[in-house]
């Protein structure tokens, strides 16, 4: 799942575990399974590395993996420990799954504790900052703060992982050394289907200084060229972000970077100085055209800001990503109408159109747990293509509609190959399968279904006029 829709990069949270470990005189191994086809090398690692501890770093996607690690280590004697968003969002889980602890938030300080009292044979359970179950019951340790100051952490560990291996694909791939690169902690924002578990609402940042030394070093010891800011969302502080930008400027750095942004805060000014600097493509969270729909979400966007930073994104020929869902409980088929108008009127050089996923934890996740699908069927949940839940239509709808997003996409693709005459009848044409074919067929032919159709009917569509957009 990993090879065919996932950027590759390393786990930042592991890294910065690994680096921070070190400097408390632990002597971590990272195993990153990212390139494995099982999980023979963390069977070799507990034998030859003999630890004390194994962490796991969770995700929902990798849960059943994880547990796979936690009885293997069990197998050699050896406790485990769950981390990251997942095991944070739902620790009983995986404590049942074999786990001795997990770690609910941030790690750093927990981890060199645990490994400690690990080593020396200690109890795990009333560790600050875990959580464990004994005889049943669940045990939190006392809450651990948050680290007052993020430029105490060291540099991320990337000795302790196959850094050539992800550079290498990417230099095959696109020519560039890609890395990642994490500035901040936290978001305060309150998306109503975002899992926080780990940071909440919370908002911490390096220094403009610190970044710039990450940077430096991933330039002079890996080539780096190319920088992925992995920030939930980047330059949430404006005055922060011109800093960052001057000293990205003095050091000389020429490197082209992306990063994922809020719409509210992509001013045209701020994006022109950024181009010049090497940004080269910004995901936007669009997620919807209809002011309803991000309203339901909690997105506290506005369309206009939506259009606005589309607009001038194109002015400035940064590529933009836009993430777009479908499914959202509340949605109907006039507001999926409304974002694939939003999305023809800018046409993004990229795109990904996903059923949306209740992750656990989310209000989002509450607000339809009575109506999940059977786990069996959840399972198939990779690529955003599943439907996990009973929502308003059926998941052949929403395929069909992802499908019209990508047959928009194709056509825009074909200005220049076909003529614009062609191309309208081709989207017209297929407009109206749409219309009187496709949505009564799959919604059934009943009254409902039939009035619902006749409200999406629109007057065809105008020959689309062909964007210019200014090389970046
Ligand atoms: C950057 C990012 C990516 C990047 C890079 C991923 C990577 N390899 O790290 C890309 C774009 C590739 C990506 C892909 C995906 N991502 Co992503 N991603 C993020 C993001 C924005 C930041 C991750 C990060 O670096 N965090 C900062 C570090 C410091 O935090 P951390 O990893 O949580 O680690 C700390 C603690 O959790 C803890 N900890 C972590 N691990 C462990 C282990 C142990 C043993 C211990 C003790 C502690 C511990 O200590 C760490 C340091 O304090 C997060 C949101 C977020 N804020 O975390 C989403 C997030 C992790 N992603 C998410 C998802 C769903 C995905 C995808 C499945 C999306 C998709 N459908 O393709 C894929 C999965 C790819 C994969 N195999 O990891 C979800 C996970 C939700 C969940 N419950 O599973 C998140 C939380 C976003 C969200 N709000 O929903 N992602
Ligand atoms: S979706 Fe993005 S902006 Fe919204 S709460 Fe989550 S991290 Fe913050």
């Amino acid at each position: 799942m990993e090879r065919k829709y996932v950027e590759l990069y390393p786990s930042l949270g592991l890294l910065t575990l690994g680096a921070y470990a070190r400097t408390q005189r632990i002597v971590p191994t990272i195993v990153d399974l990212t390139f494995a086809r099982d999980l023979a090398p963390v069977r070799a690692a507990i034998r030859d590395a003999q630890p004390d501890l194994v962490g796991v770093h969770t995700k929902s996607l990798t849960a059943r993996r994880a547990m796979e690690v936690a009885r293997m280590a069990a197998g050699a004697g050896v406790p485990s420990v769950a981390g990251g968003p997942d095991a944070a969002t739902r620790p009983e889980l995986y404590l049942d799954g074999g786990f001795d602890a997990v770690v609910p938030g941030e790690g750093e300080r927990t981890v060199v504790d645990l490994t400690e009292r690990a080593a020396s044979g200690e109890t795990l359970v009333g560790t600050p900052g875990s959580v464990t179950r004994t005889g049943g019951k669940l045990t939190r340790g006392p809450p651990r703060s948050f680290l007052r100051d993020l430029d105490e952490l060291p540099l991320p560990a990337w000795d302790l992982i196959d850094m050539d291996g992800y550079l290498g694909r990417w230099e095959r791939r696109t020519g560039e050394r890609r890395a990642a690169v994490l500035t901040s902690r936290g978001c305060p924002f309150d998306c109503s289907w975002c899992s926080k578990p780990t940071f909440g609402r919370t908002y911490r940042q390096q220094s403009p200084e610190r970044v710039v030394a990450e940077l430096e070093a991933l330039r002079a010891r890996f080539r780096v060229d190319y920088v992925r800011f992995c920030d939930d969302v980047f330059g949430v502080n404006r005055r922060w972000l011109e800093e960052l930008l001057d000293r990205m400027d003095r050091s000389g750095l020429d490197l082209k970077f992306e990063c994922l942004a809020r719409v509210e805060l992509l001013k045209p000014d701020l994006l022109a100085r950024m181009r010049t600097l090497g940004l080269a493509r910004v995901y936007v969270g669009v997620e919807s055209g209809s002011q309803k729909m991000l309203d339901l979400m909690n997105r506290g966007t506005r369309l206009a800001q939506i259009e606005r930073a589309a607009e001038s994104l194109r002015t400035e020929g940064i590529r933009q990503f836009w993430f777009l869902m479908l499914g959202y409980p509340g949605e109907t088929l006039d507001d999926i109408e409304a974002t694939l108008r939003l999305f023809r009127r800018f046409s993004p050089e990229e795109y990904s159109v996903s059923i949306a996923v209740p992750v656990p934890g989310t209000r989002f996740y509450d607000s339809v747990r009575e109506r999940l699908k059977p786990p069996a069927r959840r399972r198939a949940s990779t690529g955003g293509t599943a439907l996990l839940f009973e929502a308003a239509y059926p998941r052949s709808m929403y395929r069909w509609e992802q499908a019209r997003f990508d047959l928009e996409a194709a056509l825009r693709r074909a200005h220049g190959r076909l003529s614009d005459r062609l191309i309208a009848q081709i989207a017209n044409a297929a407009d109206r399968f749409h219309e009187r074919v496709a949505t009564p067929l799959i919604l059934g032919t009943g009254a409902a279904a039939r009035a619902r159709s006749a409200r999406t009917v629109r007057s065809p569509r105008p020959v689309p006029a062909v964007t210019p957009v200014r090389p970046g």
